[in-house]
């Protein structure tokens, strides 16, 4: 089984406060479904959530009353988002229902506590993928923390027997610099540990998760001599049907775990 995050650079336009980008998932809905594999999703929140957790300073847990309908505003939008990527997978042609992290459990000091998998398990025995997000989440020792869907992707490794992982996102792969704004950055084919130490930890700061370097770095806990852990560009058509084929793409390959 394969394991796929779309993250919220390519399901969103980052830069304007819920945008989502219709077309694109439809046309990543598409290439899963005609890759004809077994996969989950994960989905990131992008502008549904990242625009108001970072104003109204969310990840910090509760701090101040005015936290409160932010907090609820960004329940709202995220389940919004998952809506419509649902809604986009069930119309092509895969069975998915929504499973709202912070509806369905709780963290502990920004950790994802999943004590119950049952419900998650039972969607994919009957052949309906659960589709979890990036959300709010109640936080035992917080009041409340903001869940990334990279942590998600750790906590379904765990339970599910997945062989890739894969993460789309809107850029070719790891690159040394920030692509968007230095044109001389190099991309990494692999990367590992030291690799990962080199590279600038404030690439795509934006996300009040911490953008490519968080990501790299889950990226890397995640892969195993079985398991192989992709940062790939969900902007190039064509390209995740390509990977989920087993055919050579441009992208990024995490090897060698972390220690
Ligand atoms: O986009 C963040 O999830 P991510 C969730 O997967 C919120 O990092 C609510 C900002």
């Amino acid at each position: 089984m394969k394991l796929i995050k779309l993250g919220g650079s390519i399901i969103t336009d980052k830069k304007e406060y819920r945008r989502f980008n219709a077309d694109t998932v439809r046309r990543l809905c598409r290439e899963i479904r005609d890759s004809g594999q077994d996969v989950i999703i994960v989905h990131g929140a992008g502008s549904f959530g990242h625009v108001l957790a970072k104003k109204y300073d969310l990840n910090a847990g509760n701090r101040s009353r005015e936290q409160i309908p932010a907090v609820a505003q960004v329940c709202y939008d995220v389940r919004d988002l998952d809506s419509m990527i649902v809604k986009e997978l069930n119309e092509s042609g895969i069975p998915a229902v929504s499973v709202p992290p912070g509806s369905c459990f709780v963290m502990e000091d920004r950790r994802l506590i999943i004590e119950n998998d049952e419900v998650l398990r039972r969607f994919v025995d009957l052949g309906i993928m659960p589709v979890m997000f990036g959300d709010v989440v109640l936080d035992r020792k917080l009041g409340f923390a903001i869940l990334s869907g990279d942590q998600i992707m750790e906590r379904l490794t765990d339970i599910f027997d997945i062989d890739q992982v894969i993460f789309v996102s809107d850029i070719d792969g790891l690159f040394d610099d920030d692509p968007k704004t230095n044109p001389s950055a190099r991309m990494y084919g692999t990367v590992d540990q030291r690799t990962l130490e080199s590279v600038r930890s404030d690439i795509s700061v934006d996300d009040v998760t911490g953008g490519v370097y968080e990501k790299m770095k889950a990226m890397l806990r995640m892969c195993s001599e079985k398991r192989e852990c992709i940062l790939v560009n969900g902007n190039a058509e064509g390209r995740l049907l390509s990977l989920l084929k087993g055919e050579d793409v441009i992208c990024t390959k995490a090897t060698g775990g972390i220690i």
